[in-house]
């Protein structure tokens, strides 16, 4: 790797592969102080996508601690489980954050450092930022732990290693066709492995430029996908569906200048929920490219992916990455029978390691090294179709994971509210719109304004949510029990349950 090649372009710089060797040293030296190695300790990170952030994800590498980044849009309640549940050692953030994080490292029992203060340290004293002072840091250390909502009440740690992240990106690497004459455009969060695996990580892995905007901003990526100097974009179906509307409103000289220079891109993609069929084909009228759509997951990196060169199936995710197996199981776990739907399975060295500190959760989601997804899908001539979920409770909105539990405990402590249910709803925009039905309390009242407003300080926006029903009794079985499906129909008359790439589930998703 040549050392003046240009590694990131972003709103905090310019930055070379030297300049970003010589930064990810320092952080290592400032982390580190006066140990040898951080073994494994957990540094929390809340930096925006940037020269910065990469500088502090490398660092903590280096020093030999785990990357834990935070979510920049989440309020200091979930900021605060994420650092505590990790128990994370350090929490470093700029110095505009200091307000919010310094009171939750302190709280957590943990240092509170500003990246600003990690960058500054001095390369001149001391052994431990010499380059052969840093650790060894051998592959089955434990890089990262990035937090997912799942079946849980509250999100869990996904724990990659180091040899898991390496070979999640080299599989991409190799599929996708990284080289350093690559410049990808990065508008993702930094937060998931969207972001952080598929984006970043690729592009640094090759040594290609990574380009990035302070946040999605349509016209902003227009103008620099118009210039005809990106190579490769990657994104959620909300923002192509954003992109398409942008377009839609551009005069004519500057939606041919748009289309012009993104015909001259290498590669654009999609993933992290269902791509839309009229969404793919509208982006090829408007700029030629047929969107490459894969399907992955935070605890396996990516597994499924339409061809480099090949055929794109639109409604479909492909086969197989390098070096990953995938299956498809019945309900008793067994392989289903050729052209029958069965839950998507994976094995492969790109797999987690485990969930922080929730060895039950490992084991019911790990067996024989196969990983179970919860995502079912079906073979059809040859690549794999998603059709919907095994939980009824995992809502992707806007290409965020989100679990209905948690967000239903959330709610309960409303004063307002005694009872809930929330479910994702088929939306057009977000692909699912976490929608809640709630019963009052006695003479009680409650807006979808007053709700928002009194979420958002506790739950990340994408968990916030974005349809109420007040019902006087939710709709429950004989058992007692909420129905979920019954809950989606007070939402959308046609009662039609959540679907994936317009194929209605089966009967293994939708159980209430
Ligand atoms: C923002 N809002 C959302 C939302 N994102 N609401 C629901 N779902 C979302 N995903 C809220 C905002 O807080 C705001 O609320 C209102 O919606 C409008 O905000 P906006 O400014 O228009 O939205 P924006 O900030 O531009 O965000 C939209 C977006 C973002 C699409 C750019 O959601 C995004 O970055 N999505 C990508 C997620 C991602 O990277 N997922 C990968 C996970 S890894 P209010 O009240 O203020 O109006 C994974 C594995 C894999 O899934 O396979 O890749
Ligand atoms: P996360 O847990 O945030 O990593 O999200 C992973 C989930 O996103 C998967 O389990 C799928 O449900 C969903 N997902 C990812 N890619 C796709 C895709 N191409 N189509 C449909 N769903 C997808």
């Amino acid at each position: 790797m040549s050392v003046s090649r240009i590694a990131i372009v972003a709103p905090d710089g310019t930055w070379t592969y030297g300049d970003l060797e010589e930064a990810s040293r320092r952080v290592a030296g400032a982390l580190r102080g006066e140990t040898d190695d951080l073994n494994q300790a957990r540094v929390a990170f809340l930096v925006p996508p940037g020269c910065r952030y990469a500088a502090v994800q490398r660092g903590i590498w280096r020093a030999g601690g785990v990357a834990v980044p935070l979510g920049l849009s989440h309020p200091p309640a979930e900021l605060e489980y994420v650092v505590r549940d990790s128990a994370a050692a350090w929490v470093v953030g700029e110095a505009a954050s200091r307000d919010v994080l310094a009171p939750i490292a302190t709280a957590a029992g943990a240092r509170f450092v500003t990246t600003d203060d990690l960058l500054r340290a001095d390369l001149t004293v001391g052994p431990y930022t010499r380059e052969r002072d840093l650790p060894h840091i051998g592959p089955t250390r434990r890089a990262m732990i990035v937090y997912t909502s799942g079946t849980t009440a509250r999100p869990k740690g996904v724990v990659t290693t180091h040899a898991n992240l390496g070979a999640q990106i080299a599989a991409l690497v190799e599929a996708w066709g990284w080289t350093p004459t690559d410049r990808l455009l990065l508008v993702l969060p930094l937060h998931h492995v969207h972001g952080i695996v598929n984006g970043l990580g690729s592009a640094l892995a090759v040594s290609a430029t990574c380009e990035i905007l302070p946040a999605f901003d349509a016209e902003r990526v227009w103008e620099r996908l118009a210039s005809g100097e990106i190579t490769v974009f990657t994104a959620v179906p909300t923002i192509y569906r954003r992109l398409i509307a942008s377009w839609d409103a551009a005069s004519p000289a500057l939606r041919a200048a748009r289309s012009a220079g993104a015909r001259r891109a290498r590669l654009m993609m999609s993933g992290s929920a269902a791509l839309p069929v009229q969404t793919l084909e509208r982006w090829r009228e408007i700029t030629g490219h047929t969107l490459l759509e894969r399907y992955g997951m935070t605890e396996i990196g990516m597994a499924l992916s339409n061809p480099l060169h090949g055929e794109r199936r639109p409604g479909f995710v492909g086969t197989p990455l390098p070096g990953v197996d995938v299956r498809l199981v019945d309900e008793s776990g067994a392989p289903a029978a050729d052209g029958v739907p069965g839950e998507l399975e994976v094995r492969g060295p790109g797999v987690f390691l485990e969930y922080w500190q929730r060895a039950e959760e490992t084991r019911a989601a790990l067996h024989d090294g196969w990983f179970r997804t919860g995502d079912v899908a079906v073979i059809e001539r040859g690549a794999y179709r998603l059709l919907g979920r095994t939980s009824v409770d995992i809502i992707k909105s806007g290409g965020f994971k989100v679990s209905a539990l948690e967000i239903e405990e959330a709610l309960r402590q409303h004063p307002a509210i005694a009872e809930c249910a929330v479910v994702g709803v088929g939306d057009p925009e977000w692909g699912e719109r976490v929608s809640a039905a709630v019963e009052l309390r006695p003479r009680a009242t409650l807006t979808l304004d007053e709700l928002r407003r009194w979420a958002q300080a506790r739950l990340a926006p994408y968990k916030v949510p974005g349809a109420l029903q007040v019902v006087p009794a939710l709709p429950r079985n004989a058992m007692g029990k909420v129905v979920k499906p019954e809950v989606a129909a007070l939402f959308d008359r046609s009662g039609s349950r959540r679907s994936i790439a317009g194929a209605e589930a089966p009967a293994l998703q939708g159980d209430s």
